[in-house]
């Protein structure tokens, strides 16, 4: 005879089965502990990225235009190819303002695409649905909420032309080496031969720039990170005091890792649901790379996972590249 359910019980049921709430039990049971950086970006979360993005310190995003400002017609060239029809597919589109500058030129240009924004938030696809179309009047939009691979499989079989995919702010830096080139290797696997990779990478440069942009003085990055423990107190039933953590942002120059923790102030217990993670005083959770490239290592990314690097577009000072390969 089965038991009667209390009501309200479906709720940690559908919590307990998330992949959100299995990957933080994961992390924060190991040692040392985890949690995976693609989890920022709740409607918090985007809120604060674009905040950073507006901040001082924070340079990537600003390299970046201006090289999509400076060089549209270049990158668009470079898109367009021979002529032949395509579709544009973005990978972590957020709010699409770097990508709108291509966008806007190949609307004038008239190359009849289609452009695919994937995005892991589901606030950020349904406001690119809503407002592209009337930014860019004319633009055949179809964003798709979710995972980065299972999206692109969608994607590709929604379009039986030529692919362009973008992969821009650098976003390949928040993998660790080998998940970087894993991911390169099963994006070839995704493109046939003769697709085309656009792809941005945060350059190496004065390790005290780039520890600015970690650690701004507004306290941006701080709630940024602080943003993830509150959204498990959201979403997961968490009893996270993010008054006992502190930022902890560090680069270390020899390997172009810029990396963040958010560290215990004291003993502590914290329970998520059913779950109780214990924390020692100054013990860390790690919360995020961003890796920093040289040129070289982008070309040989590029050769190591099967695309041929075919050019680079740079802001004035060198401090990004966008990199076009071929499959
Ligand atoms: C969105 C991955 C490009 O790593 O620079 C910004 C995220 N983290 N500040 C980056 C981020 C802290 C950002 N990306």
């Amino acid at each position: 005879q089965a038991v009667p359910m209390a009501i309200g019980i479906t709720r940690p049921e559908k919590i307990k089965s998330s992949q959100f709430y299995l990957d933080v039990i994961t992390g924060l049971n190991a040692q040392p502990k985890y949690l995976n950086s693609k989890y920022f970006y709740d409607v918090v979360g985007d809120k604060l990225f674009q905040d950073l993005m507006n901040c001082e310190e924070y340079y990537p995003t600003n390299c970046e235009l201006e090289i999509f400002g400076e060089k549209t017609a270049e990158i668009c060239g470079a898109i367009m190819g021979e002529g032949d029809a395509f579709d544009l597919i973005e990978l972590g589109a957020g709010d699409a303002t770097k990508s709108a500058y291509l966008l806007a030129y190949l609307l004038e240009n008239n190359a009849g695409f289609t452009y695919l924004p994937i995005d892991i938030s589901d606030n950020v696809i349904s406001y690119l649905n809503i407002t592209l179309p009337v930014t860019l009047p004319g633009i055949k939009i179809k964003g798709l909420n979710g995972e980065y691979f299972e999206m692109l499989e969608r994607a590709a079989a929604a379009s039986n032309k030529r692919k362009v995919v973008l992969f821009l702010g650098s976003n390949i830096g928040n993998m660790q080496h080998d998940d970087a080139v894993d991911f390169c290797r099963n994006m070839r696997a995704h493109l046939s031969k003769g697709d085309m990779l656009l792809i941005g990478f945060d350059l190496k440069k004065n390790p005290k720039t780039i520890l600015a942009a970690y650690n701004d003085k507004e306290g941006i990055t701080k709630k940024f990170n602080l943003n993830l423990l509150e959204r498990i107190n959201r979403e997961l039933d968490g009893h996270f005091d993010i008054a006992k953590f502190e930022h902890y942002p560090t680069y270390d120059p020899e390997n172009g890792a810029c990396k963040s923790y958010l560290v215990s102030t004291c003993d502590q217990e914290v329970n998520i649901g059913a779950e109780t993670i214990s924390f020692l005083k100054d013990e860390y959770i790690f919360m995020e790379i961003s890796q920093k490239f040289s040129v070289i290592q982008t070309n040989e990314m590029a050769i190591s996972s099967g695309f041929k690097p075919v050019d680079h577009f740079f802001d004035s000072r060198k401090w990004f590249t966008d990199a076009i390969w071929i499959a």
